[in-house]
This record gives structure tokens, C-alpha cells and sequence, in this order.
């Protein structure tokens, strides 16, 4: 990879890790704000303040930097070069602003939304503008990426897209459909509204707009890390990658149907048909396809590599996976909490399960298994695998690293099983305070807030072992020799020439007519239905 392309890695990386570390500073304060210790400063003010500063950071920033840093880094190693590098270094200045502005807007205090940013909760019109400009700048990055894929494409027309990127460009399709609904919601309906220039806004237009987006989202979190499952760890784990055709047929049903979902987040939204929440519970269950196709190939690279090491019998093969090296655990890991998280989801999609466990502590259980593990100790493993490649510097104190995902895994184990716990026995999501003022139904919540408490303080000690060892390498580990970025083979070799899944025009288009299909009547209806709009809330 050019110099060019790993210094864009590199600058993007690290703003991914500084939002991580900030972060993950901000939910230990949260774990124990709940258990009713007393903090210096705790108050319900501040515990929302930290709570919005908490998902914007980790969900918004981190996720976005990181992918951004991942998207160059497959471009420059497997479609030789990152084409337009002045429009990528614009995209990464302005969502540096973007995030800089939103964040001070946080920590002023004027801007206690949370990371939905749900009218009628009002902020200062610099968290939306700040926002705005990540995800201008993130557009940029996808313009970059297309364009780096057509000038390959233009010398290599008759070559298949090397797998890696097919994921990338897959990933930038699912961006750019999602965020088409985060533009409406914010440039039409909030930034006049928190501007004053209109006085009033429509909750529920507002969050479905937002749910357009917010489903998508979790996929645009999700492909990269599944980039990572098929391509690199079967290499890293000495195996192959199962099927070349049948991981492009994952990618691309996730451009279809990442989108038309959006409705199962809004289940006990009024003024939507029950109807139209039936046909996102069947695109739901289409959705999670792709997911359980990934579940079986993976375990089969996985078994083909365990083998391949010397490993028999129906399970001795999993014994021989290198559980020693932090990348290789870190998404063994994050794929055995993906089951558990997925699970979750099949029950959160079911129309009626669903009104269970709405609004409940089940939901931070749950987003915490999937994004707060499946994808970021993903990520967090690949860092160790990344920044010695790129710097030639090794990784100083091995054992921690090595250590890190062990505590990341049983941290998660102990915050989010309590959540769920306790959300079926009825505790709300998003509620501070460790007594409870003493209702009696919350007795039973207790001992399990407690526990989820003891798994964040876990987080804690794993999230600054991560942060430690990356900062610690750049400041000690002399620069050595570096290994090559190399992804796996298939374990049969794919036929030459281009295939189908490669034409992402074809299927973009494919998913947006299937976005018109799921949502043109729904938005219409509420468009057009007597709407009651509401005034700005600040709750502090
Ligand atoms: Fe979800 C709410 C449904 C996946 C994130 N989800 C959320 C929220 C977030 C989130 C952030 O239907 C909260 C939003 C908020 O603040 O209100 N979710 C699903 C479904 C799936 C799913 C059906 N979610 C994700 C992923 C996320 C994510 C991925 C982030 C990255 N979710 C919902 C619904 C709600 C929801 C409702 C709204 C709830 C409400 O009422 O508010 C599916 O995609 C899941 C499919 C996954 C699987 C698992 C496959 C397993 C694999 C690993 C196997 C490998 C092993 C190897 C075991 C079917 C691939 C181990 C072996 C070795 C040897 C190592
Ligand atoms: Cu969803």
C-alpha cells in the first residue's frame, strides 16, 4: 500500500480510537451511576449529558472513522490505490469539525438528546449541524471509494472484484440508501426546527425517517466486520475462506434488504398500519438470512483451519484455533456473542414478542451483544493486526493484548444477560437512578443492575488494556519490518471473469425499488393523515 493510503488509515483510525477511549470513560460513569454509588457530581443532568456523549462517540464516531479507516485500507491493498486523495482528506477534515462541533455541543449541556436524537427532545442546532457534516464527510468517502472501484474496474473489466472490496463497495451501497432517510429527517424536518425558522415538529415523521436510517445503519456497522470474518481470519486462523460466490450473495442481500426494515423499531408507534409493521417483520426475518448463512460458513473456515492445524474428532479442531493471537480471539469472540445478540434480534422482530421488550433494558442487552461486541471487539482485534502492518512497529505487551477481548467477552457476558434479564421483567431502557424510588416491582431489578454494573467496571479495565496497548506500541515499539495485508483464498477457487453479485448498479437499484415498496404508502399516509407537530423540549 502507497504511503498516501496508510497515512488516510492511519489519521482516520486514530480519531476512531480517541472517540473510543472518550467513550468508554463515559459508560463506566453510567454502570455505576445506576447501582446508586455516589459519584462526585452524579446527577440526572449530568448521567444524560454522558449517557448522549456515550452513543454518539461509540455508535456515531467510532463507527464511522473506524469503517472509514477499513474502506481505504482494503482499497489500497486490493484495488491498488485510493483515487482522489484531496476529496478523501476533505471528508476526513470535515467530519473531524462535524464531530468536534456536535461533541462540544454535548458536553455544553444544551444538547441531551441521546443518540436517536428523538423530537420533540431538542438540542442546540450545532449537534445537528456537527452531525451533519460526519455524514458529509462520510459521503465523501464514499465517493472516493466508488470512484477508486470504477478506475479499477476500467483496467481489470473482465476480472471479479477482489472479495474484500466487494464487501467495501457493498457497505458504502448500504451508506449511502440509509442515510438518504437521515437527510430528510434532519435537513427538512429538525435543522429548520432547531434553527426557530419553524416553530413546530412531527414526532413520529420524524422518527420514521430516522428508523430509514437507523436499521441500515446497524449493517453499515455489521459488513465491515463480516469483511474481516470471511476475508482475513480464515488467513490468520491458517484455513481458507469457505466459498467465494456464496460470501458475495451475503454482501449483496444486505445492499437489498438492509433498508426496507425500518418499521420493526416502531412497532408501538401510532399511525402506522399494522399492516405495513407485518411486512417489516417479513423483511426482518429476510435480513437475518444472510446473518445465519454467515454463522455456518464461518464455523466452516473455522473447522477447515482447525483441521488444517491437526485438529479431529467432531470438536478437537476448535482447540487448535490460535486463541492466543488477540485478533483471532477477539472475533471468535465477537462471532459467539454475534449468536446470542442475533438471537435476541429474532425476538425483537416478532411483532408480538416485540411488546415485551420495547423500551426495556433488553434493548441496551441486546445492542451491546451486536454493535457493542460483535462489532467493536471485531474491530478492536483487527487493530492489533492492522497498526503493526501499517507501522512496522510490533505490538508491545503481548499478554494484555492478548488478554483484552478475554475481559471484553466476559464483561459483556455479565452487562448484558442482567439487561436482559431485567428487561423482560419489565425494567425501562435509558433510566438513571439505583433506587428505583423504591417501587416494588424494581426490587427483583436490583441485583441485576448490580451485576451489569461489575460487567461495565470489566468494559472499563478491557477498553484502556486496548487503548494502553495501541498507544503504548506507537510510543515504544521501535519501527521493524512489516508483514504483508494478505486475505484469504477460497477453499475453491471461484471461476474467473465477472459474476453477477459484482454489478452493485443492478442492485442498488434493486434496493431502492424495494425501499419505495416498504415505505412510499407508510410515509404518504403519514404525510398526509391530520398530524399534531410539537414544540421543542429541553429536558435540562
Ligand atoms: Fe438489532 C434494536 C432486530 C442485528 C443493533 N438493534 C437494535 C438497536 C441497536 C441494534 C443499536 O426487530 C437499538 C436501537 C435503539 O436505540 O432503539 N437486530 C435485529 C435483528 C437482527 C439484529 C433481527 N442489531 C443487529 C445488529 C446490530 C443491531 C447486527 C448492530 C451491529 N434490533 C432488532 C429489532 C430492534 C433492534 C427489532 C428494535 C427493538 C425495539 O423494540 O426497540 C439480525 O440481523 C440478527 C441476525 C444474526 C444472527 C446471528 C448469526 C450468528 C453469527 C455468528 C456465528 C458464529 C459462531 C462461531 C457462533 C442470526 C453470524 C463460534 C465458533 C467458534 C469456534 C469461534
Ligand atoms: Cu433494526
Amino acid at each position: 500500500m502507497t504511503s498516501a493510503a496508510t497515512r488516510l488509515v492511519l489519521s482516520h483510525f486514530w480519531v476512531a480510537v480517541t472517540a473510543f477511549a472518550l467513550g468508554s470513560m463515559m459508560a463506566v460513569m453510567q454502570a455505576l451511576a445506576r447501582t446508586g454509588v455516589q459519584l462526585p457530581f452524579g446527577s440526572a443532568s449530568l448521567y444524560y449529558l454522558s449517557v448522549t456523549a456515550h452513543g454518539v462517540l461509540l455508535a456515531l464516531v467510532f463507527t464511522t472513522f473506524f469503517i472509514m479507516a477499513l474502506g481505504y485500507l482494503v482499497t489500497g491493498t486490493t484495488l491498488g490505490r485510493v483515487v482522489g486523495p484531496a476529496w478523501a482528506w476533505a471528508g476526513f477534515w470535515i467530519a473531524v469539525i462535524g464531530t468536534l462541533m456536535t461533541t462540544a455541543a454535548i458536553l455544553s449541556g444544551t444538547s441531551t438528546v441521546l443518540y436517536t436524537f428523538y423530537p420533540p427532545l431538542q438540542a442546540h442546532p450545532a449537534f445537528y449541524i456537527g452531525a451533519t457534516l460526519l455524514v458529509i464527510g462520510s459521503w465523501l468517502w464514499c465517493g472516493v471509494m466508488i470512484a477508486s472501484y470504477l478506475t479499477w474496474r476500467r483496467s481489470h473489466a473482465l476480472a471479479r472484484v477482489p472479495l474484500a472490496a466487494h464487501g467495501m463497495i457493498a457497505t458504502v451501497a448500504i451508506w449511502l440508501l440509509a442515510t438518504a432517510g437521515l437527510a430528510v429527517e434532519v435537513l427538512v424536518l429538525i435543522l429548520p426546527w432547531s434553527l426557530g425558522l419553524v416553530d413546530r415538529i412531527d414526532p413520529i415523521v420524524a422518527r420514521t425517517y430516522f428508523w430509514w436510517f437507523g436499521h441500515p445503519l446497524t449493517y453499515f456497522w455489521l459488513v465491515p466486520a463480516y469483511v474481516l470474518w470471511y476475508t482475513v481470519i480464515p488467513r490468520v486462523a491458517g484455513g481458507k475462506l469457505f466459498s467465494d460466490a456464496v460470501t458475495r450473495i451475503v454482501f449483496v442481500q444486505f445492499i437489498l434488504f438492509s433498508t426496507p426494515v425500518g418499521l420493526h423499531h416502531q412497532f408501538t408507534d401510532p399511525g402506522i398500519a399494522g399492516g405495513w409493521k407485518l411486512v417489516h417483520t417479513f423483511t426482518t426475518y429476510a435480513i437475518m438470512f444472510p446473518s445465519l448463512v454467515t454463522a455456518f460458513t464461518v464455523i466452516a473456515s473455522l473447522e477447515y483451519a482447525g483441521r488444517t492445524r491437526g485438529g479431529t474428532g467432531l470438536f478437537g479442531w476448535i482447540r487448535r484455533l490460535p486463541w492466543r493471537d488477540p485478533f483471532f480471539a477477539s472475533v471468535a469472540l465477537a462471532m459467539i456473542t454475534f449468536a446470542l445478540g442475533g438471537f435476541g434480534g429474532a425476538i425483537n422482530a416478532a411483532y408480538a414478542m416485540n411488546a415485551m421488550i420495547h423500551n426495556t433494558a433488553w434493548i441496551q442487552g441486546h445492542f451491546h451483544l451486536t454493535v457493542g461486541t460483535a462489532v467493536a471487539l471485531s474491530f478492536m482485534g483487527v487493530s492489533y493486526w492492522m497498526l503493526p502492518r501499517l507501522t512496522g512497529r510490533s505490538l508491545i505487551w503481548s499478554r494484555v493484548a492478548t488478554l483484552q477481548p478475554y475481559l471484553w467477552f466476559a464483561g459483556m457476558q455479565c452487562f448484558s444477560i442482567p439487561n436482559h434479564i431485567a428487561g423482560v421483567l419489565g425494567m425501562p431502557r435509558r433510566v438513571y437512578t439505583g433506587e428505583f424510588q423504591g417501587v416494588a416491582a424494581a426490587q427483583a431489578w436490583i441485583p441485576l443492575v448490580d451485576l451489569s454494573a461489575v460487567g461495565g467496571v470489566i468494559l472499563f479495565v478491557s477498553a484502556m488494556c486496548y487503548v494502553g496497548v495501541l498507544v503504548g506500541t506507537m510510543l515504544v515499539s521501535p519501527q521493524g519490518a512489516t508483514s504483508p495485508i494478505d486475505y484469504a483464498e477460497s477453499l475453491v477457487a471461484p471461476t474467473p471473469g465477472p459474476s453477477i453479485w459484482d454489478r452493485f448498479g443492478l442492485w442498488a437499484a434493486i434496493a431502492v425499488v424495494l425501499i419505495i415498496l416498504a415505505y412510499a404508502q407508510p410515509l404518504y399516509h403519514l404525510h398526509t393523515l391530520a398530524r399534531f407537530p410539537s414544540r421543542g423540549f429541553s429536558p435540562f
